[in-house]
């Protein structure tokens, strides 16, 4: 039980609940949020609530606090965790990782922020140059990344559109000497032609402001050099060499004028059709498209009009139809955002990569990983992108609950106490059910892209319900034709472990399959910008030699999920569970309907019961000792027992919990939480009376 917090803010860790039920935990979760309390244990998860507002907890004294304290020492925070986790990897030598999850909004990217700050805080005691070089590359790349990442959207202002796993390397002081990013499922699911356009643009104008307008340190940490020669790469969008080529107030022009080509370009890149030829209408545009890619103007209009095709042995080039031109035209923006944003986070990972770190020499380098992932969704209407990330949250949890109860298995094994097992729920049967070879619902919607002809997105459901009739955790109309809440052609529910979603397979073929014309790559390819080049290499290859198929979104997605497991499975993990309170961004308002979805969904009562069904606290024996020492007369004020675990022994025996209690090698096991109620409140009492015996030595009634 967490320090220096009266019961006045409700009980810091939910394992102390008197009863593990709906109504205790979302009391006690809404009695801390209205005093200002955040952040509760379950455990060593830490369930966070955003406060939206800023909160006077995370500086320089409150980072004191926390240093090198264990858990329960102090108030839940994200710091013990941080802490706890740095400790692990600095003591014992074990990677760790910290996962956060929770939906938009939910304030996960904060979580991570202080996370990271955090760890910055605490080491480097000697100042190191070199050590405080590389903090400071791995703090911005964040900065650098959330600038071309992340979006305002209705849910929140600052949203990351993508999933992000951090990797930090630490040498054998335990200071970081490096580090590494992945990205998962860049979103881009709100963004529609229009939108992407602008986006992409948006994104050139961007980077022609970070090497415009960013101050030069920023700029040399990121090993960006001001001079344009050297950017080769960056001139993807030819505006970059004009913006630096030319004076101050010329380039601020420039890139006002990008600006508007931006906004114009917006609506207008459309086409029309005048009797049997398909055209574009705002040519333009043709001509700012060519500049931005570096390539001939006549090729650009080809790519967006035609696309070659392969007929037997003969090759011709088919006029798209306007619907087509228009769907290759989203296509092509969409296929640039993500390959510009990958390439982004390629070149931020070499310039942190750990670099002179010899093993042999400085011994293992250890790693903190810290993962950033949307958490479950469950909309009005559910696509292809909600199917990704609950498939992806159902992964987490699996490795959930093989790590937690592994941990746990493993901690009681290593103190020599009796293992009991616990019931839960294991998911394994929905995770098979979405990425299991020929069956899973991956591997049909995989197939269904590959037949020739006219697939549908109702062709990809009939598949399912072939396959999937009898599995437990799949139904459809067709199965259950009395279900109105589903429709006909268009609906199947999962009951995943957080609850049932529907989700529309309106999308899902298009979605999963490469959308991107060869056409267009190959022009590309064909671009005089040597990065842009290097970032489409499938453009090489003529029509005829594209034998190979690429690899469809889902199968992409379900290849990055399997590595971040592995990744994360050879880890000792902390989590955080973030959880949004009202939608209108309130620093005061706590729906609680709204909120107990999220505590559904997260599984966390589930949590608390597995945790509760070991033993919900655990204390190393002279840690215990100081504490409790006080309500026994055997260890009140020094023991004379052979061994401070003799000492709890006798101690826990004087006080009656003994049959609640299991003696480990170094650490004293207590099965209740009640019987921890029981010793604080006793300590408590004891803390009074020698209070009050002091003060009257004091004054001398004594
Ligand atoms: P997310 O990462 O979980 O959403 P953020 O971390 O961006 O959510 O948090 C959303 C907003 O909530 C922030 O911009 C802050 O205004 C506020 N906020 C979150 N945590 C705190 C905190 N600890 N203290 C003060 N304000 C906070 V998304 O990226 O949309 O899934 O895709
Ligand atoms: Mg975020």
């Amino acid at each position: 039980m967490a320090e220096h917090e009266s019961l006045e803010f409700g009980k810091a860790d939910f394992v102390l609940l008197d009863n593990v039920s709906m109504e205790e935990f979302m009391a006690n979760l809404k009695l801390r949020f209205e005093k200002g309390r955040i952040y509760t244990y379950i455990g060593e998860v830490v369930v966070s609530v955003n406060p939206y507002r800023a909160m006077n907890i995370y500086g320089r004294d409150t980072v004191e606090q926390y240093k090198g304290r264990e858990l329960y020492e102090r108030p839940p925070h994200l710091f013990a965790i941080a802490d706890a986790a740095y400790k692990a990897m600095k003591r014992r030598n074990k990677d760790t990782c910290i996962v956060i999850s929770g939906e938009s909004g939910a304030g996960k990217t904060e979580a991570s922020k202080y996370i990271m700050q955090y760890i910055a805080a605490i080491t480097n005691p000697n100042q190191r140059a070199e050590v405080e070089r590389v903090k400071n590359m791995l703090l911005k790349s964040n900065c650098v990344l959330e600038a071309f990442g992340n979006a305002k959207t209705n849910r929140n202002d600052n949203s990351s559109r993508f999933g992000k796993y951090m990797d930090i390397n630490f040498d054998f002081k335990g200071d970081p000497i490096g580090g590494h990013i992945s990205n998962y499922l860049l979103e881009k699911k709100c963004v529609n032609l229009d939108f992407i356009c602008f986006f992409f643009l948006f994104f050139l104008y961007l980077l022609t402001q970070l090497l415009r307008g960013a101050p030069d340190s920023l700029l040399r940490s990121l090993h960006i050099q001001k001079d344009p020669a050297a950017y080769n790469y960056i001139k993807v969008g030819g505006h970059i060499k004009v913006v630096h080529s030319v004076k101050n107030t010329q380039t601020y022009s420039e890139s006002s004028h990008l600006t508007s080509v931006k906004l114009s370009l917006q609506g207008n890149l459309t086409f029309g059709v005048d009797g049997d030829v398909t055209l574009i209408e705002n040519t333009k545009l043709v001509s700012v498209l060519r500049e931005l890619l570096s390539t001939k103007e006549e090729n650009v209009e080809k790519a967006l009009l035609y696309r070659t095709v392969a007929t037997g042995r003969d090759v011709i080039e088919k006029q798209h139809t306007e619907q087509e031109a228009s769907y290759g035209r989203d296509a092509l923006a969409k296929a640039m955002y993500e390959r510009l944003f990958c390439w982004i986070v390629g070149r931020i990972n070499d310039i942190i990569e750990v670099k002179n770190y010899d093993a042999r020499v400085h011994g293992k380098n250890t790693v903190i990983g810290v993962l950033d992932i949307y958490g479950f969704e469950i909309f009005q209407n559910n696509s292809f992108e909600q199917f990704c990330i609950n498939y992806c949250n159902e992964k987490l949890q699996q490795l959930f609950i093989q790590l937690v109860l592994k941990q746990e298995q493993e901690e009681y094994q290593r103190e020599g106490i009796p293992w009991k097992h616990i019931d839960y729920f294991n998911n394994q049967i929905i995770v098979d059910l979405v990425e299991q070879q020929h069956k899973g619902i991956f591997s049909v919607l995989d197939e269904a892209c590959m037949n020739v002809g006219k697939v549908t997105d109702e062709v990809f459901l009939q598949g399912l319900n072939g396959k999937l009739a009898k599995h437990a955790h799949y139904t459809s109309r067709k199965l259950s034709p009395t279900d109105k809440n589903l429709e006909f052609d268009r609906d199947f529910r999962i009951r995943h472990y957080a609850g049932d979603v529907v989700y529309s397979v309106v999308g899902f073929i298009d979605k999963n399959k490469d959308t991107l014309f060869q056409d267009f790559k190959r022009l590309l390819y064909n671009s005089s910008n040597t990065v842009l080049k290097a970032m489409w290499p499938e453009g090489k290859l003529s029509i005829t030699e594209v034998t190979k198929r690429p690899l469809t979104a889902a199968t992409l997605f379900k290849n990055s999920m399997i590595s971040l497991v592995e990744n994360l499975a050879c880890k000792e993990p902390y989590y955080v569970r973030c959880i949004k309170p009202n939608d209108v961004k309130s620093p005061l308002l706590f729906e609680i309907e709204r909120c107990r979805h999220q505590v559904e969904y997260l599984g966390l009562l589930e949590n608390v019961r597995v945790r509760r069904a070991g033993f919900a606290y655990r204390q190393t024996y002279p840690r215990f000792l100081q504490r409790y020492k006080m309500i026994s007369e055997f260890t009140w004020p020094n023991h004379d027992l052979p061994s401070d675990r003799e000492a709890v022994k006798k101690l826990m025996q004087g006080c009656g919990f003994d049959h609640d209690a299991a003696y480990g090698k170094t650490k004293v096991f207590i099965r209740t939480p009640r019987t921890l109620f029981s010793l604080e409140e006793q300590r408590a009492e004891m803390v009074q009376r020698i209070v009050l015996f002091l003060q009257k030595v004091w004054r001398g009634t004594i």
